[in-house]
């Protein structure tokens, strides 16, 4: 009888749980477990460098609902603390394999190369990064291990770590494992009264407003979503960091909700609304438009994983997916949606003639147009970020932005990573030159893998969201020929863009250019800023200028 190795075993349950490559970097302590991945049906994808793994495989798992990387000890799995930080604080389901020394090898102690400390040092680390970790030291108990980290990422749709001493993934598990169900249901009594009391105060309001976070993403409630505003005529506002959780053609879709930095009819309409339904949503500082946001918690009810709060009222034991359902399936007063004026997305383009400068705005308008039903737009930190809230995106989750821990260098191997997720989809990166200069060289891997994205640089020679701050020398970076990157990869096609006229022919030409990625190097005035950071900044000059704000309504 065949018997199956721990490295099979979580090889098994990844895949079965949708996983189909694992991201990262080899190294001697987990050379083991890769020699069992290229013998699976798991693919192996290369990375430069482990941060690049894990940004990739955390964008991975925000399209998919699984992601994985595996690195080396230590000099690996300390690279990738950064990224697996920002899968917890942002929700995003990362399995983080890990190779450590053998078992045996730790007998008497001794100073193993890529040691730090203890033999645990790492593992502590990723105590504090992951909701659940363990190090596969036991054959008896590693089958039900693996069972039940998994089972944490996918319940708390926050990152794991699993340790693999090297002497174990060819080692045997127990046998006849069958993977351990962990069934969750909502206190019934529970759910009962909050939906009853939620139902009753929409249905009591004149002017309710749903506001939708990545949670519902993350759950895979968007139909539900979507649904509960048609059946009640409710419109919905998303956060910046769950911006495409529904579609933004939908008609009952108003724009991203965040407080002075978005657009100023959303602002008051959320903040004006005497029912506010907040659905899987973080009470980010960015989110919050820097704490600009005016949201009465006595006319609002917070739904989402971890609390059900109607008014002041909190529910224990109430699931957010069944206190959705349960909206679904209640009665609801007639309404019809309301008219809100949107900036219309599709208006024609027309570059300035000659020498016209582009500017961030421009820019942004004319990427608009760049859009299509195949494109996802995967943004860094900066103005890229900022900027980004405007666009128009064409269905749900197809927008992925770091909007809440905000770790510069996410969006190059998060584009890759995404689009390994999805192939469909073509991801078009948008990246300041700072943010760049951090993780930009994986378009290696964006060429070894044969994935096309389209890079937008916003050259600005420097960190410009800081220079808005606080300016000084530390705030500059070198010019770097980012078009000129093709010649270096042998690969990908390089635009130098300075005049609107140059921006569009650049883009019309990378549309069509779809066999390898683009990159176009945007030259842009070194203080020119985004919509959405002008409106942000002028806002709170006017708070600090004394313009006392009153709350909404
Ligand atoms: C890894 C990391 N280091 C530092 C910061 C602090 N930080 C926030 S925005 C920013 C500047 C970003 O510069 P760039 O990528 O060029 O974008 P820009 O602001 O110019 O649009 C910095 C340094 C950060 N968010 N992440
Ligand atoms: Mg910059």
């Amino acid at each position: 009888m065949k018997t199956t190795t721990i490295g099979e075993y979580l090889i098994e349950r990844l895949h079965a749980n949708g996983v189909r490559d694992v991201f990262g970097v080899p190294g001697d302590y987990v050379l083991g477990f890769y020699d069992q991945l290229v013998r699976s049906p798991l693919r192996v994808v290369n990375t430069c460098d482990e941060q690049g793994a894990g940004f990739a495989a955390d964008a991975y798992a925000r399209v998919r609902g699984l992601g994985a990387v595996c690195i080396t000890y230590c000099v690996g799995g300390l690279k990738v603390a950064n990224t697996t930080a920002e899968a917890f604080a942002e929700k995003s389901p990362v399995v983080v394999i890990s190779g450590a020394p053998g078992i045996r090898e730790r007998e008497k102690n001794p100073l193993l190369h890529h040691r730090v400390r203890e033999f645990d040092t790492q593992k502590k680390v990723f105590e504090q990064l992951t909701v659940a970790s363990t190090v596969l030291s036991d054959p008896q108990t590693a089958f039900q291990e693996i069972d039940r980290v998994l089972h944490a990422a996918l319940r708390f749709k926050r990152p794991v770590y699993i340790e693999l001493p090297r002497d174990l993934p060819n080692a045997a598990g127990i046998p006849h494992h069958q993977p351990v169900e962990f069934p969750e249901t909502s206190d019934p009594q529970a759910l009962r009264t909050a939906v009853a009391e939620a139902v009753q105060m929409i249905n009591d309001s004149r002017n309710p407003v749903l506001l939708a976070d990545v949670e519902v993403h993350r759950f895979g409630l968007q139909q539900s979503l979507l649904k509960l505003s048609q059946k009640t005529n409710i419109p919905i506002a998303c956060t910046l960091l769950g911006k495409s959780v529904v579609g933004e053609q939908y008609p009952g879709y108003l724009g991203i909700y965040e407080g002075a930095m978005g657009r100023e009819e959303v602002r008051r309409y959320v903040e004006g609304s005497d029912c506010l339904i907040m659905l899987g949503v973080f009470m980010t500082d960015i989110n919050l438009g820097i704490y600009t946001a005016r949201l009465d918690p006595g006319r609002s009810m917070s739904v989402n994983s971890e609390k059900c709060a109607i008014r002041y009222h909190h529910f224990e034991s109430v699931r957010f997916e069944d206190f959705l359902s349960g909206l679904l399936r209640a009665k609801w007063k007639r309404r019809v949606l309301p008219r809100i004026p949107r900036p219309n997305p599709w208006k024609p383009f027309h570059p300035g003639r000659g020498r016209t400068p582009i500017s961030v705005t421009r820019l942004f308008q004319r990427l608009n147009s760049f859009l299509t039903e195949e494109t996802m737009v995967v943004a860094d930190v900066g103005d890229a970020l900022f900027g980004a809230a405007d666009l128009f995106i064409h269905h749900r989750t197809e927008f992925l932005g770091p909007a809440y821990y905000a770790s510069m260098g996410f969006a190059v191997p998060a584009g890759l990573g995404a689009q390994i997720a999805n192939p469909e989809l073509r991801p078009l990166i948008l990246v300041g030159d700072g943010a760049f200069q951090m993780t930009g060289m994986e378009l290696a891997t964006a060429v070894r893998y044969r994935l096309n994205p389209v890079v937008v640089v916003l050259n600005n020679r420097g960190y410009g969201t800081e220079r808005h701050m606080q300016d000084g020398c530390y705030n500059d970076v070198l010019e770097w020929q980012y078009h000129r990157l093709p010649e270096l990869l042998g690969a990908g096609r390089g635009f130098f863009v300075e005049t609107e006229e140059q921006l569009d022919q650049a883009l019309g030409e990378a549309a069509k250019h779809t066999e390898s990625f683009c990159i176009l190097n945007v030259r842009l005035d070194p203080l020119d800023r985004s919509p959405a950071l002008d409106r942000l900044a002028s806002r709170l000059a006017q708070n600090l200028s004394g313009g006392k704000e009153r709350r909404a309504g």
